[in-house]
């Protein structure tokens, strides 16, 4: 058995077409709260992060992502998906991105960025292409 390499799930991420009901539909009828809101213009979002009612600290939240325009990757994605919503990614947590990084490239996993980006809050993120990973596109994320 190989060294594990993630911490936990830290959020499971949507595509949403409309942002603004996605967070209505999660907080008046799911009875999520919203913790966070912010653009990331270098991803192409304006997303919200949701967690349960009585959230701990360490629980994974619900990260719903709306796109800036067509040629985003969620506009993108949101175009071959017939323009409805759906399960984007699932993001790991690590303690450190780049010890994990380079853990997953020695064991064959193809990852988007050489370099760590800024995520939420300030995050470090990185991304493992879908076809190294099973077909499921997985973010990494240090807070
Ligand atoms: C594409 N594919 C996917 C996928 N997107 N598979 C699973 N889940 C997804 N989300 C598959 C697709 O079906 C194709 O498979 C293949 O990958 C190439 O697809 P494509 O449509 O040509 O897409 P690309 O190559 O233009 O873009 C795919 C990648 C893109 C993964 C490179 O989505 C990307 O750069 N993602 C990382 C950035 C990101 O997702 N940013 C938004 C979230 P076949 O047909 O060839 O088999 S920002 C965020 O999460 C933040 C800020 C945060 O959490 O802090």
């Amino acid at each position: 058995m190989s060294d594990s390499v993630f911490i936990c799930i830290d959020h499971v991420g949507y595509a949403v077409p409309d942002l603004d009901a996605a967070i209505k539909l999660h907080t008046e009828v799911f009875g999520f709260r919203l913790l966070h809101k912010e653009v990331n213009e270098e991803q192409g979002v304006a997303e919200a992060m949701l967690g349960t009612g009585d959230q701990l600290p360490e629980s994974a939240q619900v990260q719903l992502l709306g796109s800036l325009g067509p040629d985003t990757t969620i506009g993108k994605w949101l175009e071959k998906n017939g323009g409805r919503g759906g399960v984007q990614q699932v993001c790991y947590r690590v303690s450190d991105i780049e010890k994990a990084s380079a853990i997953l490239r020695e064991r064959g996993v193809v990852l988007l960025y050489d370099e760590p980006k800024t995520g939420t809050a300030g995050s470090k993120i990185n991304f493992a292409h879908p076809k190294s990973t099973g077909g499921i596109l997985l973010e990494i994320v240090q807070k």
